[in-house]
């Protein structure tokens, strides 16, 4: 598949999304956030794919947040098009993807660059990382989700913290806050990330998928966790992937989920 802003590549069940304007720190103008979008959605509709990474081209950054050329002019009518756009055709689709996604986070992720890696179902960052949302020092608030997802993952204070400061946090402090789930050295990012997804992979994509939908229940408006949970944990009962994985362990073998 060609982009003009992303690399697209599918290999060992893997769609790897690189984020391609290195010269502009990977920052997001809206044909790559639709690219983005469509890309993901490719993936989710493509048996061969499994598992999607996203990550940033060059060693410099991940994406350094949305492209603020772009916006600089606009109304508010506009700015709120731009956020509601952005959270129904880029965060939410990565949130709600039935196939895990990994943010491989290989130097800066700002603004909606961290966004993006906050709403993937794990974030692997390298030691060179370095996180923030700087809005505010834009005059403007995180629009991607931001105000949500950063308490969500690590609590009111720390996210009030970090958005009315508008500062930085290395890979060492984004671990201890558990904003991101594993830190590696720049070298190891891509290494450590593919362990991690044959790690995934050796387990029932289909368990995954209504997994993912009953963690999201908890932090959607209306639902209750406990009662998607029941409906996606009878869900899973004959299956192909539920027989293969019960009888796999029944006569003390690996299961064989692919
Ligand atoms: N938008 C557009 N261009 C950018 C961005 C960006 N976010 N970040 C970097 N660039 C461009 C620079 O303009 C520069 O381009 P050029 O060479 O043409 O001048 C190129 O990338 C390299 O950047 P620098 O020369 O600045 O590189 P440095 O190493 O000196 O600095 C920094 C790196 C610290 C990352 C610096 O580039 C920076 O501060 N960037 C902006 C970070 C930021 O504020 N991000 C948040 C943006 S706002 C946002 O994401 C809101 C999301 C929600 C929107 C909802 C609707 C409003």
């Amino acid at each position: 598949m060609s982009y003009n802003n992303l690399i697209y590549t599918i290999e060992d069940r893997v769609n790897t999304i690189s984020i391609n304007r290195p010269d502009k720190l990977n920052a997001l103008n809206i044909e790559t956030f639709s690219e983005i979008d469509h890309a993901i959605k490719s993936s989710v509709s493509n048996p061969e794919v499994r598992l999607i990474i996203i990550t940033g081209v060059g060693d410099k950054a991940f994406v350094a947040g949305a492209d603020i050329k772009e916006f600089v002019n606009f109304t508010m009518e506009q700015g709120f098009e731009l956020s509601e756009s952005g959270h129904k055709i880029l965060t939410e689709t990565i949130e709600n993807c039935p196939k895990p996604i990994i943010a491989a986070i290989n130097g800066y992720a700002l603004g909606g660059g961290l966004e993006i890696a906050m709403a993937c179902h794990l974030r692997v960052a390298s030691e060179n990382s370095k996180m923030g949302l700087p809005e505010v020092s834009l005059g403007v608030i995180p629009g991607y989700g931001g105000t949500q997802r950063l308490a969500q993952l690590i609590g009111k204070g720390r996210a009030l913290d970090m958005i009315m400061t508008g500062k930085m946090i290395d890979a060492e402090k984004a671990l201890d806050y558990g904003l991101i789930n594993y830190k590696t050295s720049p070298e190891q990012l891509m290494i450590f990330t593919k362990e991690l997804t044959e790690k995934i992979l050796s387990n029932s994509s289909n368990a995954i998928k209504h997994a993912i939908k009953s963690v999201n229940a908890n932090y959607q408006d209306g639902l209750n966790g406990f009662e998607i949970e029941m409906n996606e944990f009878g869900k899973c009962f004959e299956t192909k992937e539920f027989v293969e994985g019960t009888s796999a362990f029944l006569n003390k073998r690996k299961p064989d989920f692919n």
